[in-house]
């Protein structure tokens, strides 16, 4: 398995101010020193949302490479000893229990709880395989803002994403790229990684399966530099998916729609699509 250590770097700490120096506009910005760490120090939060996968963590903590700054579970109030398993596992993993309820509230509140310079997310049912997270955090020190993984991009793969689901994915996929100019190649994708500096572009107040739609259209509003990383996800390895096709692509789609307006029409389109009962 990979190590955070073996990441291909660039060799010193000036690279990463030079790829941030041709980001003026971002530098700007933060202006916090935030890159000031050396980029042999930078610390990694690994994000986890999870909902009865007790079985399957012992797979995914394995998957961990070494050299993480943190993990956190944002559990939504598994009632199959998930929160057990994971501090057994790991005695030194960050467990928080979500407020509400779904993906996004979930990662809204990792997402708010890390305290890395660079924040991962993946999925605790095996799907989205931790070894990878060398790859995400090497584009990251190599000029990105946001890695998303891409399961069709070149040398990604899916075994778990269903016909209906690649279908969907893809139709929306098609329609952000074209409202937002991006060339992303896999819109719904739970493996994302960014430094954390991003998080105020990203701000996630939606709850469900929809987020990662959110965080990809923001970035992109944003002008944040954004990579795609190939990405293999493999079937869940126990139990079955929380998703709705029909209601969670409503919601991504509703998403798509909202973030395209103004403020003020956000709240109006917003408004209106709930009393249509797309929420
Ligand atoms: N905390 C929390 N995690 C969730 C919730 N819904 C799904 N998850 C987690 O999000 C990840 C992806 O969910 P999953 O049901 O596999 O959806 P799919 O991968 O899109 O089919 C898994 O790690 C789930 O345990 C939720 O309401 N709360
Ligand atoms: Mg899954």
């Amino acid at each position: 398995m990979g190590s955070l250590a073996s990441v291909a770097v660039p060799e010193s700490p000036a690279s990463l101010e030079e790829s941030i120096a041709r980001r003026p506009r971002f530098r700007r910005e933060q202006g916090d020193g935030s890159h000031a760490r050396p980029i042999e120090r930078v610390r990694v939060s690994v994000i986890i949302p999870t909902l009865n996968e007790a079985e399957n963590l012992p797979h995914v903590f394995s998957r961990l490479p070494d050299g993480l700054h943190e993990v956190i579970v944002v559990d939504g109030h598994s009632t199959d000893g998930t929160r057990e398993v994971a501090r057994a596992l790991r005695p030194d993993v960050r467990i928080i229990e979500q407020t509400g309820r779904g993906k996004g509230n979930a990662l809204r509140a990792g997402f708010a709880a890390a305290t890395g310079d660079i924040i991962a997310m993946l999925d605790a049912d095996g799907s989205t395989d931790a070894a990878e997270l060398p790859r995400f955090v090497a584009a990251l020190l190599n000029g990105a803002d946001f890695v998303k993984g891409s399961r069709f991009a070149q040398g990604g793969h899916s075994s778990d994403i269903t016909l209906s689901r690649r279908i969907g994915n893809r139709g929306l996929n098609l329609l952000v790229n074209t409202l937002y100019g991006t060339n992303y190649t896999d819109l719904c994708y739970g493996y994302n990684a960014f430094w954390a500096r991003c998080l105020p572009y990203i701000q996630v107040d939606c709850d469900g399966f929809e987020v990662e739609t959110l965080m990809n259209v923001r970035v992109a509003k944003a002008g944040l530099v954004v990579h795609e990383v190939p990405s293999f996800e493999r079937e869940r390895v126990y139990g079955e998916s929380n998703l709705n096709a029909v209601r969670d692509g409503l919601r991504v789609l509703r998403t798509i729609g909202v973030e395209r307006s103004s403020r003020s029409q956000r709240v109006r389109l917003s408004a209106g699509l709930r009393r249509l009962g797309i929420d």
